[in-house]
């Protein structure tokens, strides 16, 4: 018997909706839409993607936040969030197989080059363009977490040539693995396709900007599901518009939903989508919230839970 309530703090989603999956999985659980100073106290579980700063902070019996996504950086962007209360994200295979659904499209999109033959039939243009077979097209996964990881099965079967960079060292069959700030240059130096899929912290913001592409081998294609804070987005209309970058596809921008304004709308090179890659599955991550509540109330440690010193 879950003790205290759940603010179901998501304004955006179908709250019946969603909060029929934990009434399946948790009848009991008292669940709010809203605390206000009356009935802050009440609330011990939060579920949350993008909290307005000092709600949190001002839930006196707190006991654990959910994030709604993988990334937490909506979240840990509140510098009132209060520190001691765990955070826990969405760790979970429907959200991996819909990444990894997205990240071949977009490898294949840019190694088949799609992109060239849609500009041909917009033209009424009969042409053959040879591509590479992907055994000699070299995939670099940037963040090869839990994302980046599952991506490498379905990608691995199309046999491609795979990498993956993270903070630490990773070992996985088939794939060369590279770690840290020293090794980005070569991890980069050989990647024809570059997805990113890093969390947005102060040491990755900013990394897709005009030094790393520069590091790329000519015609690379970028691929960024992550965040769009992770994106220089004018050193990459220049590293296209030079000719350096084949192409990117981006599903996440800096300001969403991207101002009409943006020259990315309409740049010829550039294929977007509406940070639309994997989305949180209700069920399965209403699944996940009841299982960590039952596992607190039986006095075990919550999973899947972000470390704040690393900011993911
Ligand atoms: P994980 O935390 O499992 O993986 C993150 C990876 O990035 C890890 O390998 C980590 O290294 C690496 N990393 C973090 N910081 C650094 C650094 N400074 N230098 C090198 N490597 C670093 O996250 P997920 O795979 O679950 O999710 C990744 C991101 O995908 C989310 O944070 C979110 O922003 C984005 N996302 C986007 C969605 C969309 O629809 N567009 C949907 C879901 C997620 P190490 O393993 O060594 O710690
Ligand atoms: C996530 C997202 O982080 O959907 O899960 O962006």
């Amino acid at each position: 018997m879950p003790s205290g309530a759940l603010l179901f703090d998501l304004p955006d989603y179908p709250h019946e909706r969603w909060t029929a999956h934990l009434r399946k999985f948790l009848p009991t659980l008292d669940i709010r839409a809203t605390a206000d100073a009356q009935t802050a106290a009440d609330i011990a579980y939060c579920v949350a993607w993008k909290p307005a700063p000092g709600k949190l902070h001002n839930l006196p019996n707190l006991k654990i936040v959910f994030s709604m996504g993988a990334g937490v950086d909506g979240i840990v962007a509140d510098p009132t969030y209060p520190r001691h209360i765990p955070l826990a994200r969405v760790v979970d295979d429907t959200l991996a197989q819909a990444m990894s659904e997205y990240v071949v499209l977009s490898v294949l999109y840019w190694h088949r080059r799609l992109h060239d033959f849609i500009g041909l039939q917009r033209d009424k243009k009969w042409r053959q363009l040879p591509a590479p077979r992907a055994p000699q097209v070299r995939v670099g996964i940037l963040g090869f977490g839990v994302l980046g990881q599952a991506a490498t099965a379905p990608l691995r079967a199309l046999n491609y040539q795979l990498s993956g960079w993270s903070a630490t060292p990773k070992h996985v069959d088939g794939v060369k693995t590279f770690h840290g700030t020293a090794q980005l240059e070569v991890f980069l130096a050989q990647s024809d396709i570059l997805v990113c899929l890093l969390p947005l912290t102060p040491d990755t913001r900013g990394i897709l900007d005009a030094k790393t592409f520069a590091a790329l081998p000519k015609d690379a294609c970028v691929i960024n599901a992550a965040r769009g804070g992770h994106v220089v987005e004018d050193d990459l209309i220049k590293a296209l518009d030079s000719g350096h970058l084949g192409g990117a596809t981006l599903d996440v921008f800096s300001a969403e939903p991207l101002p009409a304004t943006s020259p990315l709308w309409s740049h010829p090179k550039v294929v977007m989508t509406a940070h639309s890659a994997a989305f949180t599955d209700p069920e399965s991550f209403m699944r996940q919230v009841a299982t960590t509540i039952r596992r607190m109330d039986d006095g075990l440690p919550p999973e899947n839970l972000v470390d704040f010193a690393r900011g993911y």
